[in-house]
């Protein structure tokens, strides 16, 4: 290894490595990894896995490919030799931001999955070059600029495959990057990434303005462009098409390639579509068999044993349905297919709440993935179960046997081995290195769980990693918090549901106490970070008073002392990746129902954080698995939200008037202080919201939340108590391991041979 990276190092720069920049040694270690992944098998198969995504949040990939291809170890010890810090080498590579959120990181676990399990599948995706944009806070509130990723040298690797997707006004020519994904100790899937020839970086003005009719030069630019209007409604559905044309000409070229015959599409191939971005791809295979020949009846039938969906959301606004008009304009060759899809589900059920194309002409593209595909699965056992009873109930009615769940699972190789060595070292201490390969075995520490010296070693290993944070936010925000207080962190994208705005009125209750004379037994930091759409007016809302209160406490030193507020500047994976194996308490506080998941929650649980939450999503599975005494619950069931929707007697106005300390904190949103520093409008539109609105019944759950969050911080103060509790969190948290989901999914619906 040693002699091959100074080889690399010597024809690149000419240097010794000691003399090397951090960034000369990144793209030196960049060409050997790469190159390492060149002479590692690729994995094959009589049939294969196509996982198409909007999103693969990738994350920065030099460490983590590098564990998996088991070379991290060897040029760690050399770097360190070098008088070089791997982590500061890092700071050069930048990250891509091709997701939003928990959809497409889980889409990136899972390839790190699948590849390490040597199952044969690959993603594909689109390569925009400005991801989601950057953040930046000016006056208070959250400002958008692109995001650029792709350098000389990139984890790209360009290949020659290229297709033709025909619109209706043009057709756009593709060009295929390929990303490698080494499985842990295996061989090499792949990331396909398509763009268009003539994508055009120049035309971005200010911040992150287009123009969105530019279809040629855009197409490839941004993950979700603002939709607010028609424009952006149609350049989401090119962009959209264009992703499932390529994926579709690309399955059927490696079909061709191995000398498969079309009528076999389902015994070679199976498409995962993660949530309704890809549905398209249904329609578009049928379109391209039959031009290859086949019957309609024939390509509709070998489609749908082909394709199964993947619900991650049941919010109505984030369930996609286009009208037809807008198809029609993008992609007219799409509609007699959906057309006669539609009239075939009209004809067979009488029922108006499976159609595909409802009576105001859109089309419903989960309905198609459900009528069309062979399995719909959710990501949690409690959303499943919603799913089965509510959302999706008429069709679980009609295909119960296609409904499946596979709670979600993330990948211990980054969430911990790679984020927080020191727990990761000293678990392999205890218990060996077999939970490496097998999640699972981390339940063998509970055999320590009353051993006081691991339960102590345990919290020395979360005090040096809070020491390490409160250095990252010196040196990133200039933020100084105190390493003895408690790390409070709720870091997820913005969202009323997700109710940052509660966690927000803590703070607000917190400080008032503190004002009042009511010292909290030690400083507590409470710690955000969330980018909220572009045009999602009340998420900006929420950020600019987490702004506010951060500017109003941290700079009041009677205050500031007890708390403190940090809102992170443009959180990310990167970001993510420090911020949770120094937390304490893991916000997870979502309105029952509305969670589907989170996997944030997951990555917490494993790295020792306590979590205060609902019982929403697969925080449930938490629950049982640590049991009640090891998290802290609070908050209205699941079956208690959903009837309140149901009966829409939920009334926020009543709950403010009536009580007293509601009222107080929501009033101190429009506070003079909190006035004199932010912008009123903004504030006065959140505080009007929560008293007339409060769609996500913040203000129901408040006086729970804030009694579970007292009650946690006392229980902190019984460190060895506490120690334990992070010890079981970790110990059970094998389940959560995204090896044990994609098994599952490949025994229950890809049925891939290994
Ligand atoms: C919706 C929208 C709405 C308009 C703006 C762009 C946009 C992009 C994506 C979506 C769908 C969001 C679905 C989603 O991210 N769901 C999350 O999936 C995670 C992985 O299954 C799960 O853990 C989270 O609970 C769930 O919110």
């Amino acid at each position: 290894m040693k002699d091959r990276l100074n080889q690399i190092i010597q024809t690149k720069y000419k240097k010794d490595l000691h003399d090397c920049s951090n960034e000369e040694i990144y793209n030196s270690l960049l060409c050997l990894t790469k190159e390492t992944a060149r002479d590692k098998p690729a994995i094959t198969g009589e049939k294969k896995l196509y996982y198409i995504s909007a999103e693969f949040l990738i994350g920065k990939l030099l460490s983590n490919n590098m564990i998996n291809l088991g070379i991290y170890e060897d040029i760690d010890k050399i770097l360190k030799e070098a008088g070089k810090s791997l982590t500061e080498i890092e700071d050069a590579e930048p990250e891509p931001s091709l997701g939003n959120g928990g959809l497409g990181r889980l889409a990136a676990c899972f390839l790190d999955s699948i590849a390490t399990l040597g199952l044969s599948g690959d993603g594909i995706g689109l390569n925009y070059h400005y991801g989601l944009f950057k953040q930046i806070f000016k006056e208070h509130k959250q400002y958008e600029e692109k995001n650029p990723w792709i350098t000389d040298q990139s984890w790209l690797t360009n290949t020659n495959i290229a297709f033709d997707v025909k619109f209706k006004n043009f057709t756009l020519r593709s060009k295929l990057y390929d990303i490698d994904i080494p499985g842990y100790g295996s061989g090499i899937n792949k990331l396909h990434l398509f763009d268009i020839e003539t994508v055009n970086e120049a035309i971005v003005n200010e911040g992150i303005a287009f123009d969105k009719e530019n279809i040629k030069e855009n197409l490839t630019l941004f993950l979700y462009p603002d939709d607010s209007d028609r424009a952006g409604h149609l350049l989401r559905i090119y962009q959209q098409y264009f992703m499932v044309s390529n994926a579709a000409q690309y399955i059927l070229k490696e079909m061709d390639d191995k000398g498969y015959s079309l009528d076999d599409l389902d015994k070679h191939v199976v498409i995962q579509i993660n949530d309704t971005h890809p549905s398209m791809v249904i329609p578009e295979l049928i379109r391209l068999l039959q031009m290859r020949g086949m019957s309609f009846d024939q390509a509709a039938g070998v489609v749908s044993k082909t394709c199964a969906y993947t619900n991650h959301t049941i919010l109505a606004e984030a369930l996609e349905k286009w009208p037809v008009e807008y198809l029609e304009e993008v992609v007219p060759d799409l509609l007699p297919i959906i057309y006669e899809l539609d009239r075939r589900i009209k004809e067979k059920y009488s029922d108006e709440k499976v159609d595909i194309i409802d009576k105001q002409k859109r089309v419903h593209m989960a309905h198609m993935d459900i009528h069309y595909g062979f399995s719909v699965n959710g990501v949690a056992a409690l959303h499943t179960d919603i799913l089965k009873t509510s959302e999706l109930k008429p069709f679980y009615d009609l295909y119960p046997e296609k409904f499946n769940n596979k709670t979600n699972g993330i990948t211990f190789r980054r969430w911990l081995m790679h984020c927080n060595p020191k727990l990761s070292s000293y678990i392999s201490s205890l218990i060996g290195e077999a939970w490496k390969q097998d999640a699972e075995k981390l339940e063998m520490l509970m055999q320590y769980v009353d051993d006081s010296e691991v339960i102590q070693k345990l919290l020395q290993i979360r005090s040096e990693n809070k020491k390490e944070l409160k250095q990252f936010l010196i040196n990133t925000q200039g933020i100084e918090i105190d390493e003895e207080s408690i790390y409070d962190i709720q870091i997820k994208r913005l969202h009323e549901y997700k109710r940052q705005q509660m966690n927000v009125l803590y703070v607000i209750y917190k400080y008032k106490q503190i004002k009042a004379g009511n010292i909290p037994k030690r400083p507590i930091t409470v710690i955000f970070g969330a980018k909220a759409a572009p045009a999602y007016v009340l998420a900006k809302d929420i950020i600019h008073l987490i702004l506010c209160l951060q500017e109003l406490i941290n700079s009041d030193p009677s205050v500031s002392k007890h708390l403190k507020v940090v809102m992170i500047e443009n959180y990310n994976v990167t970001k993510a990746a420090k911020l949770i194996p120094a937390c304490d308490i893991s916000e997870q506080i979502s309105l029952a129902s509305k969670e589907a998941s989170g996997t944030g929650n997951m990555k917490f649980m494993l790295n020792g954080a306590v979590t205060l939450g609902t019982l929403d999503g697969a925080n449930v599975e938490i629950r049982d698995l640590v049991g009640e005494e090891n998290i802290c619950i609070f908050g209205k069931s699941s079956e208690e939200v959903i009837s309140l929707y149901e009966e829409q007697t939920y009334d926020p106005g009543k709950l403010y008037q009536e009580d007293a300390l509601i009222q107080e904190l929501v009033d101190f949103i429009i506070d003079k202080q909190l006035i004199k520093i932010g912008d009123p409008e903004n504030l006065c539109r959140l505080y009007k919201d929560l008293i007339s609105k409060d769609w996500f019944m913040a203000l129901l759950d408040l006086k729970d939340y804030i009694a579970a969050k007292e009650t946690a911080l006392a229980q902190y103060e019984d460190r060895e108590a506490w120690g334990k509790m992070m010890l079981v969190n970790t110990a059970k948290a094998g389940f959560f391991s995204s090896d044990r989901t994609i098994k599952q999914y490949n025994q229950d619906v890809w049925k891939l041979n290994q």
